[in-house]
């Protein structure tokens, strides 16, 4: 029989490779030196999708494939993936919940522990020989201890909260619907929830609902020299208020994983020394990229099989 043929709109580890290989037929979109002319040949035959998180999948690009019927995506979010076709359309799509909660939660604190006692100029400090020539850095700021506003106490919001327990703080979350049964405090929006913190770390789903979430109204109602974590996506930030607020100090750290318009980011970023950078990276550990990609691939194989999808996105 021939293998069912699938269209991977991203790069993926050999070890998702391979084995997806030796089942099916792969068209690497990425690689195509002309991905036009890819879709001209092979699109007719084209059965499921294998996409990112941050790269998704059209309308445009989905309305040329007539035999699509499952779209698996690398990841948690889904917001690059045009649902409303695939609702219309009656293609699946699947996701990689749970299995990237804690690396994003870790990276949510490392960003922050990062941007709040300054590693990255602290670690300049000694390589470049300033502790030698001037003593000791300048002072840093505390974490533990502090109020921490969570935008969003999803799955990945609970973890960062789990998180932030340990570190002896005081925690509120602003979100959609207040979760009676954990005990924080609930803001109704960002706005209110700003003024009452001294970090406020973003974990919101992506998506048309928090599109502009954190608004210019929450960035502004930042008491000065408050601390911005960032690690679900940049849409769900006003990104000039944000711009606004770290040049006027009333963010004194921050900690970004992700940004409009990625990879090719606002320059404005790479200039402020208390803003600690990623490259979208949360969840990139070699332990949660094989359990994700594992994930994709169980769901891929068991849209083919004819067997109840592991992970649907409903
Ligand atoms: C990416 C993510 O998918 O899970 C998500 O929503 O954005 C990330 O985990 C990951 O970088 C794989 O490309």
């Amino acid at each position: 029989m021939d293998k069912p043929e699938l269209l991977v709109m991203g790069v993926l580890p050999d070890w998702d490779l391979e084995p997806l290989r030796q089942r099916h037929v792969l068209h690497l979109l990425y690689e195509a030196a002309d991905p036009e002319a890819l879709l001209a040949e092979h699109a007719a035959k084209i059965r499921a999708i294998v996409t990112k998180g941050e790269i998704g999948a059209s309308a445009d690009l989905m309305g040329r494939l007539p035999r699509l019927g499952l779209v698996a995506c690398y990841g948690v979010g889904i917001d690059a993936i045009d649902r409303a076709w695939c609702a219309a359309h009656g293609v699946p799509i699947t996701n990689t919940p749970d299995v990237l909660t804690e690396d994003v939660a870790d990276m949510a604190f490392a960003l922050l522990l990062a941007a709040a006692r300054e590693i990255p100029r602290a670690d300049r400090w000694v390589r470049d020989g300033t502790w030698a020539r001037e003593g000791s850095m300048p002072l840093t700021t505390r974490v533990w201890g502090k109020r921490l506003g969570i935008v969003g106490l999803g799955r990945i919001g609970q973890a960062v909260a789990k998180r932030a327990e340990g570190f002896g703080m005081e925690i509120r979350y602003s979100g959609r619907t207040p979760k009676a049964h954990l005990p924080y405090r609930h803001y109704p929006t960002p706005a209110a929830l700003a003024p009452e913190v001294d970090i406020l770390v973003c974990c919101a789903m992506g998506g048309p609902a928090t599109q502009g979430l954190i608004d210019r109204a929450a960035f502004e109602a930042l008491r000065p020299g408050s601390i911005f974590v960032n690690v679900s996506r940049g849409s769900c930030c006003d990104e000039a208020a944000l711009l606004d607020a770290i040049r006027a100090g009333r963010i004194a750290f921050a900690g970004l994983d992700v940004f409009h318009n990625e990879p090719e980011i606002d320059p404005e970023f790479a200039g402020f020394p208390d803003v600690v950078l990623a490259p979208h990276a949360a969840s990139g550990t070699v332990e949660t990229r094989k359990a994700m990609g594992k994930l994709m691939r169980d769901n891929v194989e068991a849209f083919f099989a004819g067997k109840p999808l592991l992970t649907e996105v409903r």
